[in-house]
């Protein structure tokens, strides 16, 4: 399953002391492989995403990759963009992720829009003009006290009739459902080839910095912030990808 050019990760493949995960230099080398074969739909969501930038992206504005990594989503959005003009800006926290994401940059011939790449925190970063506003798989790393004030930032620097994506691992009301869930997507994880080492230590170490909600807290989050629509556009197992509109 490992494309060619692609590091593989193993990173919790030997027994090893229990620790928070971290977006360090070990894991932005085979980041990657790592999302591709431990989030269900990876590749199909980003495609998708772009196809609604690609719709949604007004002249003259900006669009935002909030928690960009690599820049997997940010380089796809810029490959499918239309002559609309526009400037795309892509930021992360870990420098890590941005030194390798700016190089990936350098390398590609991508002449629709420029694309800035930012150290920063999200939580901190100047959010204006914004008609597209992506936030994939990232909010689920931000301290659930900070993601009302984030949803707020965001929502105050798009443009009327903006769009906000919203991918996430997420948690069910349901107790029973919940765990048949986590169970399955463990066997989904196996099944793209990581031990019932590697998937245990994996979930140690996210359990106290991924905190998933349910659809339902981001639905009442997003209204109650004054976004006007809200659905789910793709599911699989315990992983949505959500739009909502200013
Ligand atoms: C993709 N969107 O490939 N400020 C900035 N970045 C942050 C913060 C913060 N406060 N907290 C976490 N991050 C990408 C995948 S990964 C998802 C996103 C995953 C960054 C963190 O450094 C990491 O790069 C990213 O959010 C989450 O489409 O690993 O499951």
């Amino acid at each position: 399953m490992n494309a060619p050019n692609r590091k593989k990760d193993r990173l919790f493949a030997e027994q090893m002391l229990p620790g928070d995960f971290v977006f360090d230099e070990k894991v932005a080398d085979v980041f990657e492989d790592m999302i591709n074969r431990s989030v269900p739909g990876y590749s199909s969501i980003v495609a998708m995403v772009a196809i609604l930038a690609e719709s949604y992206t007004q002249a003259n504005s900006k669009i935002y990759d909030l928690g960009c990594s690599l820049g997997g989503t940010t380089f796809a959005i810029a490959q499918q963009l239309p002559s609309t003009p526009c400037s795309i800006v892509a930021i992360d926290n870990s420098p890590a992720m941005i030194s390798r994401m700016e190089k990936k940059r350098a390398s590609l011939d991508i002449t629709m829009a420029p694309i800035e790449c930012r150290c920063e925190d999200i939580l901190a970063t100047e959010i204006f003009n914004a008609s597209v506003v992506v936030l994939n798989f990232t909010l689920q790393f931000i301290e659930i006290s900070e993601r009302n004030r984030l949803i707020e930032r965001v929502f105050a620097g798009m443009n009327s009739k903006g769009i906000l994506i919203l991918s996430e691992k997420i948690r069910f009301p349901d107790k029973k459902l919940n765990s048949l869930f986590v169970d399955l997507y463990h066997n989904f994880k196996g099944s793209m080839g990581y031990s019932q080492l590697e998937i245990s230590q994996k979930r140690n170490a996210l359990e106290n910095v991924l905190i998933p909600e349910t659809i339902d807290t981001h639905r009442n989050r997003l209204i109650q912030t004054g976004f006007s629509s809200f659905d789910v556009w793709f599911q699989c197992l315990n992983f949505a990808s959500m739009v909502a509109f200013k």
